[in-house]
């Protein structure tokens, strides 16, 4: 066994016994949804399935999780909007440094559902496409 291998089984351990993460960060994520009608979102990771999600206008839907100690974490949202769809990683290499603050404790991730698609930030902000970077349109 490789020492990686020993930290991760070490890691998730003490992450389920203290809901603290070992070395590696805490993040929590925020999905919510500026849409007049109910979405439907899946999220779901290599090993986590969250399931089906309802949220509602201005409501989210939120998780939390430790990042992975080789960096691979993965989470991928699927989302319905009446005969709308669209799927998008929610969580990966490429929005973890855009969603990291040079700051101690747990990170945040904000998505925001819009009418003309998908935006992610930092901060839970008041909407404006300077704060808020327009990541995918729905299909
Ligand atoms: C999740 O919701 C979508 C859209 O309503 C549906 O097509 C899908 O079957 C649902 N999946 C589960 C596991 O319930
Ligand atoms: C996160 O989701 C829970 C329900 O799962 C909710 O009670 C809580 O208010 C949400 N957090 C925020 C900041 O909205
Ligand atoms: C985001 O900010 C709005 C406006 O201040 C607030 O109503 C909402 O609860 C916040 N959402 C989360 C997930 O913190
Ligand atoms: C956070 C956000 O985008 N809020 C907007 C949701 O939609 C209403 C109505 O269109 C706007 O007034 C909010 O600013």
């Amino acid at each position: 066994m490789d020492t990686v291998f020993i930290l991760l089984i070490l890691s998730s351990l003490i992450a389920s016994k203290t809901h603290a993460c070992f070395i590696t960060g805490k993040w929590d994520l925020f999905v919510m949804s500026n849409i007049t009608d109910n979405i439907v979102a899946h999220i779901k990771s290599g090993d986590d399935d969250l399931g089906n999600h309802t949220i509602p206008f201005n409501g989210n839907y939120n998780w939390s999780f430790c990042d992975r100690l080789d960096g691979r974490t993965l989470f991928y949202g699927y989302f319905w909007w009446g005969s709308k769809s669209q799927s998008l990683a929610l969580f990966d290499n490429k929005i973890r440094e855009p969603c990291s603050l040079p700051k101690e404790g747990t990170q945040h991730c904000y998505w925001l559902v819009r009418p003309d698609g998908f935006y992610v930030s930092p901060y839970n902000s008041t909407f404006s496409e300077f704060t808020w970077k327009l990541k995918k349109k729905w299909d």
